[in-house]
């Protein structure tokens, strides 16, 4: 994938009028945008044919796909026929579960993230503890392309090492959850920002200066 100014924006408003709002304040920065279960779940799976064709964005997923195989491939044919570029999925449930999702992925010619740690605290509980091993599976895989967290610098670097310097990983935790944007691009290829820029006065300026801090 390629994204401009390798920022990522978490869309994460309720409601289609804010969602447009967002995206038309910060269109000339941004080509690629996160919809995950907030807006989705608010305006339906039509938000990101919305989106894309009013914004000429690439539209990434954030579903999380964490179900049995059947179940997964499912989800990912409605999110693919309804426009997304890519659909994200965990890693912990296992081989067959994820393969699932590529093969999907696969068959529409669009991308896979694979989740491997997450960037919230809780992810230490049990996460944490099989994130390495999450990211080897997607290296077994074939998997080119992961979420690792921006607000662990060390575990994020763990991640790059195992996945490789050709894989493409996308980092979520910059502004509110505490990670640095130009410290995370040593290891991660973009950064996903939601609340610093959504919930910000100016969101094209949020945009701007956090993109001038990571020159
Ligand atoms: O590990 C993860 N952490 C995380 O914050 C995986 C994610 N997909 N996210 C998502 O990234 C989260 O759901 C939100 O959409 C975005 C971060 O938003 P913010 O903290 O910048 O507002």
């Amino acid at each position: 994938m390629d994204i401009k100014n390798n920022l990522i924006l978490a869309l994460d408003v309720m409601s289609e009028s804010e969602a447009i709002d967002i995206c038309r304040s910060v269109a000339e920065h941004i080509d690629t945008i996160k919809i995950g279960y907030p807006l989705a779940l608010a305006e339906g799976l039509e938000i990101i044919g919305k989106i894309k064709d009013a914004f000429c964005v690439k539209v990434i997923c954030d579903f999380k796909v964490a179900d049995i195989d059947a179940t997964n491939s499912k989800i990912c044919e409605e999110t693919f026929k309804a426009g997304a570029d890519a659909i994200i999925c965990h890693g912990f449930v296992g081989r067959d579960s994820v393969q699932a999702c590529l093969d999907v992925a696969d068959k529409y010619g669009k991308e896979l993230f694979l989740l491997t740690e997450m960037s919230h605290p809780g992810a230490k509980m049990f996460l944490q503890k099989n994130a390495d091993a999450i990211a080897q599976m997607g290296v077994d895989m074939g998997i080119r392309n992961y979420v690792a967290p921006a607000t662990r610098l060390d575990r994020l670097s763990d991640i790059r090492n195992i996945v490789g310097d050709d894989a493409y990983i996308i980092s979520p935790g910059v502004g509110k959850q505490g990670g640095d944007g130009k410290k995370t691009l040593e290891f991660s290829n973009a950064i996903i920002v939601g609340r610093s820029i959504y919930e910000s006065d100016n969101p094209k300026l949020a945009c701007e200066e956090l993109i001038n801090s990571i020159k």
